[in-house]
């Protein structure tokens, strides 16, 4: 095993045009990532100052999540100015500066594209709400009453009609998100040619790519049929009717046409795709129809969603677990490539979901990276993943912040029959918040993230889980996900080998290879509270005199019983 210390230096990765391939992205969520002037939330300074922990760490790339002008409706998600950085991120010359640092360190960066909707605050939406005739009107989704009602059944992501009545010009305009973040119409060419200019001013000044935001949303069915209204709901599905659209593929191959192939870089693109299935992704990813690089994908962090939905949530089935991933390894080996992620802004901490946040918090948490890192694809950090990062004890319903979460409690407790405390047991361990407390970076107060009042509480569990604690600890969480990089940088099966399931049936054990002829990686992990005599459901013969290449605990013999939590991982050529 190297020493933490001799790892070699990130992004060893030549300009080839699908360097992608190689690297490891991390998601930094500004607000909640490092602030700078103590006014509670993070900033753009406060990512430049903490660039030493990302280059130590060994990311490739920093995908940031919106810092563009913003009412903050969605926490940037609704973007008022497309060419401006929000005052209380920064200012655009901090910008230019974090992008230099970050190339200077041989780092990338990605922004996020958020065009599926705008800000209600928006330049292009005031113009098109001004009235029925201003020339930017079918810029947006602008519908007249039905039958007095609203012009579709569908129901907001965010709960509640998807349709905002407009008293002023007496139509209804389409919102799949919060009010606040009106559809554009992408059926528009000069809303396409907007966007399109918008994204080279963006690669003209450095970027290297784009995360875009439910990409596959911008293509309607334009005849905006009713959806299905499921048992027990108000309000219709409209999911199939505006996602996976007729022109989606058309629309994504236009944009590589006009912005990035007349360019001269090589640009990581990643669609974020709700719902999407592996037969489509296939083809988004397919590099033939130079659409993009890889897709985020859902099915895997919506397995523990009960019948009720996302708020109704029940214990993760592994078997289920180990069936969906199979299936995108091998849905997009031939063609296509994956994206790996357990965690991002919108999700709770994987540690507490999926791993175990109590007795084997670190050795789950390590467990979980190497699962998904050694998987072909694209592995994406989150910000405190590295540490082992958990959910949040959220202790009453006014510690949380998100407008999902804000939303869905408003409902439930309006529908009566829940009590505060039910509504709060649903939201605690779902909440897209507990994605969103501070970074923990020392066990000072507020965890190092502000020397002010942080916009949302630090986790009180900042005083054990920190960077400083974990930094010089070769057998801590972070010394882990360093060494996982580094097998990504260093050994090519990770990147190039087939990927093979093994013992897909077991409830509790989930182990694969990875494969390039006589050259094979195999993974062995234990995703129980309980040992595992690994040796009687696998054959280990052939990996006897195999080294250890990494492991969570404690090496001992390669073919002994995993220990609860435990992962090994073998190499032999
Ligand atoms: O998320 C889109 C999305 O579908 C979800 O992850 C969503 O947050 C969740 O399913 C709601 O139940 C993207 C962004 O990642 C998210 O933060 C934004 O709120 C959303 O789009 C709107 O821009």
């Amino acid at each position: 095993m190297t020493s933490v210390e001799s790892l070699p230096h990130p992004a060893q990765i030549t300009d080839e045009g699908e360097w992608w391939r190689r690297a490891v992205v991390y998601q930094v969520y500004p607000r909640s990532f490092a602030d700078s002037d103590g006014d509670g939330i993070g900033d753009l300074r406060g990512i430049i100052s903490r660039l030493d922990h990302l280059e130590s760490l060994g990311v490739d790339v920093v995908w940031l999540s919106p810092i563009y002008a913003s009412p903050h409706d969605d926490n940037g998600y609704d973007i008022s100015d497309y060419r401006a950085i929000d005052p209380v991120f920064g200012t655009l010359d901090d910008f230019d500066e974090l992008v230099a640092a970050l190339h200077a360190r041989g780092m990338r960066l990605v922004m996020d594209l958020v065009v599926n909707h705008t800000s209600d605050e928006h330049e292009w939406f005031r113009e098109s709400s001004s009235s029925t005739s201003n020339p930017k009107r079918d810029w947006y989704w602008w519908r007249p009453p039905r039958d007095g009602a609203e012009p579709t059944n569908w129901e907001s992501f965010f709960s509640g009609s998807a349709w905002q009545w407009d008293e002023a010009s007496g139509e209804y305009y389409l919102h799949l998100f919060s009010r606040k973040q009106p559809d554009l119409n992408w059926e528009n060419p000069e809303v396409r040619a907007a966007v399109h200019d918008m994204m080279g001013w963006w690669l003209d000044r450095g970027v290297d790519g784009f995360r875009m935001d439910v990409i596959n949303l911008i293509s309607k069915d334009p005849a905006l049929p009713d959806g299905v209204v499921e048992p027990g709901r108000t309000w219709g599905n409209g999911f199939p009717h505006y996602s996976y659209g007729p022109r989606i593929h058309e629309f994504l191959r236009e944009m590589n046409d006009v912005v990035f192939a007349p360019r001269a870089g090589t640009y990581l693109t990643v669609g974020e795709m709700p719902g999407v299935t592996v037969e489509q992704a296939r083809r988004f990813t397919d590099p033939d129809r130079h659409e993009v690089s890889m897709v985020f994908q859902f099915e895997h962090v919506g397995l523990d969603h009960g019948e009720g939905g996302k708020w109704d949530s029940r214990p993760l089935d592994v078997v289920e677990l180990k069936r969906s991933m199979k299936r995108w390894q091998e849905g997009l080996a031939a063609v296509g490539w994956n994206s790996l992620y357990w965690n991002n802004h919108d999700q709770p901490r994987a540690v507490s979901r999926f791993g175990d946040d109590g007795e084997h918090w670190a050795a789950s948490a390590m467990l979980l990276g190497a699962i998904l890192h050694l998987q072909r694809g694209t592995p994406f950090i989150y910000q405190g993943e590295e540490i082992g990062m958990t959910n949040s004890p959220f202790a009453a319903l006014s510690d949380l912040r998100d407008i999902e979460s804000l939303n869905y409690i408003a409902d439930a407790l309006a529908a009566g029959g829940s009590t505060e405390e039910a509504v709060l047991a649903a939201v605690r361990g779902v909440s897209r918040d507990n994605a969103r407390t501070p970074m923990q970076w020392d066990a000072s107060a507020h965890g190092g993230f502000t020397t002010g009042a942080p916009w949302i509480p630090v986790n009180p569990n900042h005083a054990t889980v920190n960077v400083a604690a974990q930094a010089g600890d070769e057998a801590s969480v972070l010394a882990f996900y360093r060494r996982l990089i580094e097998l990504r940088h260093t050994d090519p099966l990770v990147t190039t080998g087939a990927f093979e399931m093994l013992a897909p049936e077991h409830d509790r054990l989930f182990a694969f290879e990875r494969v390039d002829g006589d050259d094979r990686m195999l993974v062995l992990a234990n995703m129980s509270g309980s040992a595992l005599g690994v040796a009687e459901v696998i054959d280990l013969a052939g990996w006897r005199d195999s080294d250890l290449v990494l492991g969570n605990l404690e090496p001992g013999d390669v073919r002994a019983a995993l220990r609860p939590w435990e992962v090994r991982i073998l190499r032999r050529q």
